[in-house]
């Protein structure tokens, strides 16, 4: 495939039908590999803006272009195969965690599974469960750690190899220690990838290109982290919080 990644989301506005909530005139554009930060209270607009560039929701106004061509004019499909997600809840199915990490690459080998899984820190727990690769997830992957969960969704990501990426960081806690390694994980499947991150760590934060502050569907704030800092604004007094 030829996407590069390049995003911009031109005067955008969406509505949901009968509450009128959503997102309201959102222009900002990226450059391939570059991160953008999502950052605001609940309810702000942060999952909607991620779900229209997947094509979940379509704006009443405005575009969204990927690599110069308008999403509403590529099939959802394509769209799968160029955007890959980690959510939070890492949308794992109730089988094992081979055909997990396979989700969207059934072609793929086992060997491309293992090397997936390695790259996203997840070969050891794997390897140290007595079915290892064939442990059933459970439903919704109930079987499963917060943590273990999460690199099994980065695997998946790691093995579709798509340019965009969208990660919605865990809120809930893991210990230090595998803390460590999802975010070691993430960087690695991260680097040349667009990614749009709703952030909840101040070090993703740091780290992001562009930093877009959104409240009741507004972009109230963007620029980089130093800047939006210096501000002294709202993005700020969530520093200082
Ligand atoms: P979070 O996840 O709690 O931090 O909040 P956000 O920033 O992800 O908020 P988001 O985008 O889920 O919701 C933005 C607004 O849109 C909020 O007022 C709730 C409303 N909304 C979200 N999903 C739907 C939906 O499916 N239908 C309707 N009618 N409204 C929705
Ligand atoms: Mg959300």
């Amino acid at each position: 495939q030829n996407v590069k990644g390049r995003v911009s989301f031109e005067d955008v506005t969406f509505h949901f039908e009968n509450s009128g909530q959503g997102v309201e005139n959102v222009n900002f554009a990226i450059e391939p590999g570059q991160t953008v930060a999502i950052v605001g209270p609940t309810g702000a607009g942060k999952t909607t803006l991620i779900n229209l560039l997947q094509r979940v929701q379509e704006p009443n106004e405005g575009r969204i272009l990927i690599d110069g061509v308008d999403i509403s004019n590529v099939t959802r499909k394509s769209l799968r195969q160029s955007v890959a997600t980690v959510f939070q809840d890492a949308g794992l199915f109730n089988r094992s965690i081979e055909s997990n990490i396979r989700v969207g690459r059934e072609d793929a080998s086992l060997g491309d599974v293992r090397d997936a899984a390695s790259a996203a820190s997840a070969a050891d727990f794997i390897a140290a469960k007595s079915d290892g690769y064939e442990t059933v997830a459970g439903e919704r992957g109930g079987q499963l750690s917060g943590g273990e969960r999460q690199r099994i969704a980065i695997a998946r990501a790691m093995l579709k190899d798509s340019p965009i990426l969208v990660l919605d960081e865990a809120t809930s806690a893991l210990d230090v220690e595998t803390e460590e390694k999802v975010k070691t994980a993430i960087d690695g499947l991260r680097s040349n990838r667009t990614t749009f991150v709703i952030a909840h760590r101040l070090s993703t934060v740091r780290d992001a290109d562009l930093v877009i502050f959104m409240d009741r569907g507004k972009v109230v704030e963007m620029g980089g982290f130093d800047e939006l800092a210096r501000q002294g604004g709202r993005f700020a007094s969530l520093l200082r919080a």
